[in-house]
């Protein structure tokens, strides 16, 4: 695929060999005994045998459409039978689907169709009160498919072919791109993440591996199952894999969450923090049975060790630590660590053949226990984003080893503590928001010269965000200064999806510069107090 960069093939060769890469694809994850339940979603209960027929079927309709292997498919669908059904269709075809979040708007969508010149948008018709039709209006792609009262546009549910009617086509190579996923993004505009079916297949299996995942494992999403964590690590894809079942749920609320643990009986859940921290201050007002649960995964954003602590006591479940990323590497507490390095680290890599230097400002490797930027390179982290060239040149050493722009401290058992970033990005409770985006589009208000955008400290969220905003002199004659609501009005016309909006808005005459002229934002930052 044009603008897909693989890896060299001496480490081709070596992944091969050694085992991590096998040939098999992604579409072919269902892997439990054909009359288990593989997914409860709503009133819906599928068994492996239901699933895998859904997915050919809905396969075979997408093809009957003309969407086939290379092509890609932009999916925003929420936690639904559907979007399972239409991610192993996609994968299975060898069209890679493109995963949105649902929080995701014109802003975002239009801008991932047309760099990934998608022949398809898969959308519900309404979610969360946002209709998403209205939304592929604004589009110029090919074939919408809609999830529900379809409208103008094609209903999901037509899109079931018997698969012997249809040319079968051109299936996918191991080494294909099968899925592409978002970045939570450093510059002005998201980047894409090809994820190809053996580096992705490995992923999931060696991180269902790792986390115990088997028959009797009941995993419940409460993530957004479009999201790496709460699809591949090991997710939704690690349980099939694995034989077990998968139950999704809508949010994370303890309102919609507890239920559900304790009907289907829950093992098992991958969280952010803010859900975690919700749910260990919800027990004591729930009655639940949530007895079942044996696992707490927690990642996505820093969880502070006290918390971390408090799981076991409070949930009566065991807590692992996940520190992750789209572009690839994982880090892991493993099962039998011992409690002061799952609670105090945010765990190791998941795989042998992950290679992790940890480096000061001169690319230079830091010892152990010190403070530096983490560089990686492995058997299922990307060599490059797609169709990136000046920003993949910033992003890799000349190695190819991906930048991840997180400072970390290494202990010698090969456990990464997390101590802050180096990237211009809040980490909003796991919502990535890049800096320079939400800048770029302050900047298109007419009131406004200038913008910096910082992440202040936040005792739930990790952090919330702040936009400093240099006015112009113009606001004076007539228009008045724009209040955070006026700006998250403006946010929400520009069709930004709402995670991104500022929490406060702050005016200012200057900002603070660094000694090279760039703005200061450490020095910002700590105006906030
Ligand atoms: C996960 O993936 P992304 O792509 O949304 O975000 C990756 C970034 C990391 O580079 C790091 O800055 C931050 O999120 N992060 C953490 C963390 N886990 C992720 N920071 C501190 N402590 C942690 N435990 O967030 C992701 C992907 C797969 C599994 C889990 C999380």
């Amino acid at each position: 695929m044009e603008g897909f960069i693989a890896w060299p093939p001496e480490l081709e060769e070596r992944y091969t060999r050694e085992g991590y890469w096998s040939d098999r694809l992604l579409g072919g994850v269902l892997r439990g005994a054909p009359d288990r339940v593989a997914l409860v979603a709503g009133p819906e209960r599928l068994t492996y045998a239901e699933l895998d027929r859904r997915a050919d079927r809905t396969a075979a309709g997408f093809r009957r459409l003309g969407v086939g292997r290379g092509d890609r498919v932009v999916v925003q669908l929420p936690n639904t039978a559907s979007f399972v059904v239409v991610f192993l269709a996609l994968v299975r075809i060898g069209a890679a689907p493109v995963l949105a979040l649902p929080a995701h708007r014109e802003s975002e969508i239009g801008y991932l169709c047309e760099l990934s010149e998608a022949r398809a948008y898969v959308v519900p018709d309404v979610d969360g009160g946002f209709d998403f039709r209205a939304l592929a209006r604004t589009l110029r792609v090919e074939h919408v498919v809609v999830d529900g009262d379809a409208q103008e546009f094609a209903a999901l549910a037509d899109l079931d072919a018997d698969p012997a009617d249809v040319p079968a086509g051109d299936g996918p190579d191991p080494a294909d791109v099968g899925v592409f996923l978002l970045s939570g993004g450093t510059t002005g505009l998201p980047k894409l993440i090809p994820r190809t079916h053996r580096d992705y297949v490995y992923n999931l299996e060696a991180s269902a591996e790792v986390c115990g995942f088997g028959e009797d494992t009941v995993y419940l999403v409460v993530l957004p199952a479009a999201h790496n964590f709460a699809l591949a690590c090991p997710g939704i894809l690690g349980v099939f894999a694995t034989g077990g079942t998968v139950v999704l749920a809508p949010s994370g609320s303890p309102d919609e969450a507890f239920p559900l643990i304790e009907r289907e009986r829950a093992t098992v859940c991958a969280a952010v923090p803010p859900i975690a921290l919700l749910w260990l201050d919800a027990v004591s007002w729930s009655d639940e049975d949530l007895s079942s649960l044996e696992l707490l995964q927690v990642g996505g954003a820093k969880f502070a060790a006290e918390r971390a602590a408090q799981v076991p006591k409070v949930l009566g479940c065991s807590v692992q630590q996940v520190f992750g990323m789209a572009e690839g590497l994982l880090n892991y507490t493993r099962l039998d660590d011992p409690a002061d390095l799952v609670e105090r680290t945010q765990g190791r890599p998941l795989s042998p053949a992950d290679e992790v230097r940890v480096v000061d400002a001169d690319g230079a490797d830091v010892p152990d226990g010190e403070v530096g930027e983490l560089l990686t390179r492995g058997p299922y982290t990307l060599r490059g984003y797609y169709r990136a060239p000046e920003h993949n040149a910033r992003s890799f050493t000349p190695d190819g080893f991906y930048r991840t722009g997180d400072l970390v401290r290494r202990l010698p058992s090969g456990h990464l503590i997390v101590e802050g970033r180096e990237k211009d990005q809040i980490n909003r409770g796991g919502d990535k928001i890049s800096a320079e985006e939400l800048e770029n589009h302050l900047l298109a208000h007419p009131a406004v010269h200038d913008a910096a955008v910082v992440g202040m400290p936040d005792p739930v969220m990790g952090e919330r965000t702040c936009a400093f905003l240099i006015l112009r002199e113009a606001a004076g004659d007539g228009a008045a200064p724009p209040g955070l609501r006026e700006v998250k009005e403006f946010l929400r016309e520009r069709g930004v999806a709402a995670y991104k909006f500022p929490d406060r808005i702050e005016t200012t005459g200057a900002f603070p510069r660094t000694p090279v002229g760039k703005i200061n934002k450490k020095a910002l930052a700590a105006r906030l107090g």
